[in-house]
């Protein structure tokens, strides 16, 4: 990364843009970070950059007053949370489409240099993930399009609008189509968190109060892939500095079911046995989800490298940390 380069970070004050500004600063460049959220709610907030609390991207005034004058702009905004979260809040998950329209809007205006796209593999047909255990999904398999309904239908769209923005006005686009992100920094609780946090909260939870059970959503049998967020960032920044405009998948191939990754915490936390207490009724998304990584290796010469195991337990010792200072729900922005 050009270290001359002046980068607005939209969605600073969250898990990955948190993550990402960090990196960037330490690359040295010039940083201007903006979220919805309040300062008391950033998960890591930094001195050194130009900081833009409380600021709603929906609105277009607001994107224009932070675009001008910058040469990349890495959108990381979105109201999302886990299947918890997206499941339940589908009008507010759609609204994320006006944080991309209107920076796109503004970013073609002050005609910045390059556009980055945060997408998910909620983007992904609905209909290749009704087993278990898939093959990895390609970058193709997003179409015919029937993503998750709300959160991924947005997430699809606003990839499009990308596109077109770079068909029609030029500006370049990355899109990356993340594949659960995890790791220290982000939400562990309060109803927006995803499976490994959560579990590792659970996990801690029940070996403090010497519980022999634990609530899983499902029957545990779904599975994923999961990325940690050091290797994200790394994918990331190798796809940005690319010349690859298309969507691309980061994510890892270690694809687990939800039982194993919870046998996985449970000996990160040096307990004999857990009894898993599946409830049928909560949010359970697709039944398997796994990231084909053949694209970013052709293309980047990029792979992850971190195990689940190992990327594990970084988060469950922060989580742990974090726990024993602030406890349960102390701090969490559930405010759309
Ligand atoms: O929330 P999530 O990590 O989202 O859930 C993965 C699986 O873990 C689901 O089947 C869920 O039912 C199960 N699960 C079991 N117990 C629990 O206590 C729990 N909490 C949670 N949260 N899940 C539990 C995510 C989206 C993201 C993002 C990524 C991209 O979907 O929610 O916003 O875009 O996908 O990969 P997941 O993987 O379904």
């Amino acid at each position: 990364m050009d270290k001359n380069k002046k980068i607005l970070v939209v969605g600073a004050g969250g898990f990955i843009g948190g993550h990402l500004v960090k990196k960037l600063l330490a690359n040295g460049n010039q940083i201007v970070c903006c979220d919805i959220k309040p300062k008391e709610y950033w998960f890591q907030d930094f001195d050194e950059t130009e900081n833009h609390y409380a600021m709603d991207m929906k609105d277009i005034l607001n994107c224009r007053k932070v675009s001008n004058g910058v040469n990349y702009v890495f959108n990381m905004a979105c109201n999302m949370g886990g299947m918890g979260f997206i499941e339940n809040n589908k009008a507010e998950c759609m609204q994320s489409v006006l944080i991309n329209t209107n920076l796109l809007i503004a970013c073609n205006e002050y005609k910045i240099e390059k556009y980055f796209f945060s997408s998910s593999a909620c983007a992904y047909n609905i209909d290749k993930q009704q087993q278990p255990f898939i093959e990895g999904l390609k970058e193709d398999d997003a179409y015919p399009a029937n993503p998750e309904d709300g959160y991924g239908w947005e997430k699809l769209f606003s990839e499009r609008m990308c596109r077109h923005f770079m068909e029609d006005c030029g500006i370049q686009v990355r899109i990356a189509r993340y594949h659960n992100i995890y790791g220290p920094y982000g939400t562990y609780d309060g109803g927006r968190e995803k499976a490994p946090a959560a579990l590792c909260r659970k996990i801690i939870q029940a070996k403090k109060e010497n519980a022999e059970s634990i609530d899983v959503w499902g029957d545990g049998e779904q599975t994923r892939t999961f990325l940690f967020i050091d290797e994200c960032i790394e994918g990331t920044l190798k796809l940005f500095e690319s010349d690859y405009s298309e969507p691309m998948n980061i994510g890892s191939d270690e694809q687990v079911s939800i039982n194993q990754m919870i046998d996985i915490i449970r000996e990160i936390a040096e307990i004999e046995k857990l009894n898993k207490n599946y409830q049928l009724d909560k949010p359970k998304g697709v039944r398997g989800r796994s990231s084909n990584n053949e694209l970013i290796k052709k293309v980047l010469n990029w792979s992850y490298q971190m195990s689940l195991k190992e990327g594990l337990t970084k988060t469950y010792k922060w989580i742990e940390n974090e726990m024993s200072q602030k406890g349960l729900n102390l701090s969490k922005y559930t405010k759309s």
